[in-house]
């Protein structure tokens, strides 16, 4: 390569230092086969086309509208005329009025839209020889090469978190060879013009609803900027419009883009640097982006690429997983041959490789959390508005933060969480008079909280406390109190409300959420009406049970609001049990309704057995830890597993799990259940049916919960430590008996490593974090643990749990920084 800041050697064949791409033979055909650059914030879809390459860029904060005040028609009072439906069996009116008195609006909320295009023109590329194009999930780099002319090109694409830019390269082995014109375009709404070697795009968002035909800025909309900055190495750089630049062949006489951007001509080499910046209406984002750019104004490519792979390979290094040799072929093909039916065990390991790179690309420390496309998206009014959905997609977006080690990944959900309280309790005041706060089915960037679709999806207030199941987590795998600090305000005023919405039952003893809906999932009764509005679904039982259950431990540890907890610990105890319906499956209601669809891609009621688990502590009682024992929920374990199973299987008979996320979903159940015959068969589905080429989640439309669900469910069949032991291996599917991962993450502060073969494990390290007792469960015999320097751990074998015998599963006292090998014997 010529060049002074010549790029590494490049090489789109799987190295010999790790085998984590994925590449192609072709360009992007469109916008969801191109390959995802991010650094939480600033994102690219890179298309590898040569001689007009697009990066579709992204900044998360581009939203339309701001916080809208949606004041219902309703308060309080209607709240008990909804209730009074409810005890009379009117679940249809009951509905009707939740619409009428509460849903301000059913348009949703506002959509997250995209920054422009930059786009390459190479002229003279049209027709490329030896083409490549890979994401290099390690170092965090798109690549694209090709032969033009005899020429030998190369393109390179990142994000970096640490600088803020989107840095492209390109690089020739000619001196001399590289012509390219730069520019900025979006179709919509925003100007671009070229001065000297600065492009920039200033817009501003069109508010949607409304006529979004319109082209003048106005409204509420955010003003945006995108700025590049092209640096060439050798040749001459200058505006297009600037009568002394150079010609280049117009390799795009159809562009219609301002000004036509910057023209480079005769280079050794180019940089190209996007910086992006978003105001509030009366700002300018200029500012940020001058400044951004400034600040690597001394930097030569091969610093900022760099710092940007050292940022990103650090944390993309803290797992390993092999689960098969790599196969030598495009992406695409072997995504075909997996449809095809055939095995291919290194994709399913890309594929959990790709979902954790998607999070370090869409969530950072002070950025918005991942929303439904991450931060990818090309629409101006995109599906379902690439919002955040509150009743299973953006919890499931950080399913695998902790266990697949990119925790700070998670701070971004915390803040955003944190963000909903106070909307959250006007929301919460006005239409129940409850304290504390609450969310519905969807938000936004402006953290809407109030009901914004019809009752039949919209009326469920639950969305704080499920999204505090994930804020609960984050304590649970550290157990750091300033995590426990951190989160504890926000679960406590998600208790508060929650203790507030419960309403007694007029019959039973039981304190019960009224109305509310196991999410999106509609009933028959026996009378013929079909609603979702309901009393107290199994989930809202568990949600409780999970929210007051973490409230009273937390409130334990901290030594605060004990009267609080005692209100919480009073409430538990009045809710109605979960029991099995008359297909042998939990019961989705709190009557055992018939589904209408049987096959619903939801399985709301079956969240506490994953991702949470409402079992936890034991078989009966309280606990230890102050939490609710499965007595109080009329089922012990081994019926759990049987319920669960049942539901799970008759939604799938019934086709469900058709949706990327749903199937994810499964996945994770079925490693749960200790299943790895259905882990395996649904990663397959998962690669099969829900996998666009990109290997980005098909819902479809493209949705990301799918790849991220899925990460987290291949995690679960490796390892799992929600009831208070690491058991090792619990479902693993025969396609990947032999195998090795390292740095996976278990609750209670550790960190596993394990190899096996034969589908039995050969040797496990742990690795504490914390002083504290350490449990580990395997499938075969632990002959002894050992510390590093190989001194004998002196073990305990309490009974075991209910799936293992107690040769399987030894006690331990860990100490923080002291790694723990397990020795298993043969069977
Ligand atoms: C929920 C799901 C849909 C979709 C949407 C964004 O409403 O039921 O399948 O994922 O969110």
């Amino acid at each position: 390569m010529s060049g002074r800041e010549s790029a590494p050697d490049s090489d789109s064949n799987p190295g010999p230092d790790h085998d984590d791409r994925l590449w192609y033979d072709a360009p992007a055909a469109e916008w969801v086969e191109a390959l995802p650059v991010g650094n939480g914030r600033l994102g690219g879809m890179v298309h590898g086309r040569p001689a007009r390459e697009r990066v579709a860029l992204n900044d998360d904060r581009l939203w339309a509208g701001h916080h809208a005040d949606r004041t219902p028609d309703g308060g309080p009072d209607d709240l008990d005329a909804v209730r009074e439906c409810l005890w009379d069996g009117e679940f249809e009116r009951a509905q009707r009025l939740c619409n009428e008195f509460f849903v301000t609006d059913t348009t949703g909320v506002q959509p997250y839209q995209p920054l422009g295009d930059l786009l390459l023109d190479c002229p003279g590329h049209d027709d490329p020889a030896e083409y490549r194009r890979n994401l290099d999930l390690r170092e965090g780099v798109s690549r694209v090469e090709y032969t033009a002319d005899g020429t030998r090109f190369e393109r390179e694409c990142f994000a970096s978190a640490p600088d803020g830019v989107l840095a492209v390269r390109i690089e020739a082995d000619e001196p001399g060879a590289v012509d390219a014109r730069v520019r900025l375009d979006r179709d919509r709404s925003a100007r671009a013009t070229g001065v000297d070697d600065t492009v920039v795009l200033r817009g501003q968002v069109i508010d949607l609803p409304g006529d979004d035909e319109a082209v003048e800025p106005g409204g509420w909309g955010q003003r945006f900027e995108a700025r590049t900055r092209v640096r060439a190495e050798g040749g001459t750089v200058a505006a297009a419009a600037d009568e002394e630049a150079p010609s280049i062949d117009d390799c795009d006489p159809e562009s219609d883009a301002d000004g036509d951007g910057i023209v480079v001509a005769g280079a050794d080499a180019v940089t190209v640097l996007v910086a992006a910046g978003v105001a509030p209406p009366e700002g300018d984002p200029r500012d940020e982006c001058q400044e951004t750019l400034a600040a690597v104004a001394g930097d030569d490519y091969a610093a900022l690429r760099e710092r940007h792979v050292a940022d990103h390979r650090e944390r993309m290094d803290r797992v390993d997983l092999d689960l098969g040799a790599p196969v030598d072929a495009p992406t695409d093909e072997r995504l075909d041959r997996v449809r095809d039916g055939e095995r291919d065990t290194h994709l399913t390991q890309l594929y959990f490789q790709y979902g954790r790179y998607l999070l370090l690309g869409s969530s950072r420390p002070g950025t918005l959390p991942a929303n439904l496309q991450g931060i990818w998206n090309e629409e101006y009014r995109p599906p379902w508005d690439s919002d955040f959905t509150l009743d299973v997609n953006l919890e499931m977006n950080y399913w695998h933060a902790e266990v697949a080690n990119l925790r700070e990944c998670a701070d971004a959900l915390v803040e955003f969480v944190d963000g909903f309280r106070e909307p959250g309790r006007e929301t919460a005041t006005e239409r129940y008079g409850c304290e504390g706060f609450c969310a519905h089915l969807h938000s936004d960037r402006w953290h809407t909280t109030s009901q914004t679709a019809d009752a039949h999806w919209g009326h469920w207030p639950m969305g704080a406390a499920w999204l505090c199941q994930n804020l609960w987590e984050r304590y649970a795998f550290s157990g750091d109190r300033a995590d426990l600090e951190r989160i504890y305000p926000i679960l406590r005023e998600a208790a508060e409300f929650l203790v507030d919405y419960l309403v007694e039952h007029p019959e039973e003893d039981w304190l019960v959420t009224a109305p509310s809906a196991s999410p999106e999932n509609q009933y028959r009764t026996d009378d013929g009406q079909e609603a979702t509005t309901c009393v107290m679904p199994t989930m809202d039982v568990q949600l409780t049970r999970d929210l007051f259950g973490h409230c009273i431990e937390a409130a334990d540890a901290l030594d605060r609001d004990a009267e609080f907890a005692a209100e919480l610990a009073e409430a538990l105890d009045r809710l109605p049990p979960m029991g099995a319906g008359e297909h042998g499956g939990l019961r989705e209601w709190l009557h055992d309704y018939e589904e209408v669809n049987p096959g619903h891609r939801h399985v709301s009621h079956l969240f506490g057995y994953y991702p949470a688990d409402v079992l936890h502590g034991g078989d009966g009682g309280a606990t230890a830890d102050g939490r609710p024992g499965s007595a109080d929920l009329a089922l012990d374990r081994a019926e759990f597993d049987e319920a669960v199973r049942a539901s799970l299987e008759r939604r799938l008979d019934h086709g469900g799990g058709h949706t990327g996320w749903s199937c994810a979903w499964t996945i994770a159940l079925f490693a749960r259940l200790g299943d790895g015959a259905g882990v395996g068969e649904h990663v397959r589905k998962l690669l099969a049916d829900s996998t666009y080429d990109s290997l980005l989640d098909a819902h479809p439309p493209f949705q990301i919960d799918g790849n991220f669900g899925g990460t987290a469910g291949i995690a679960e069949a490796l390892v799992q430590s929600h009831d208070g032991a690491i058991r090792l291996l619990p479902a693993l599917p025969d396609a990947w008996n032999d195998g090795s991962v390292s740095g996976l993450r278990a609750r209670g502060g550790f960190e596993v490593d394990m190899a096996w073969s034969d589908g039995a494990l050969d040797a496990a390290t742990v690795r504490a974090e914390r002083d504290g007792i350490c449990r580990v469960e395997a499938s075969d015999r632990i002959e002894a643990v050992e510390t590093a320097d190989g001194r004998p751990v002196d073990l305990s074998r309490p009974d075991g749990t209910d799936r293992s015998r107690a040769e399987e599963f030894v006690e331990f006292r860990a100490s923080a920084g002291e790694s723990y090998d397990i020795v298993v014997g043969e069977d």
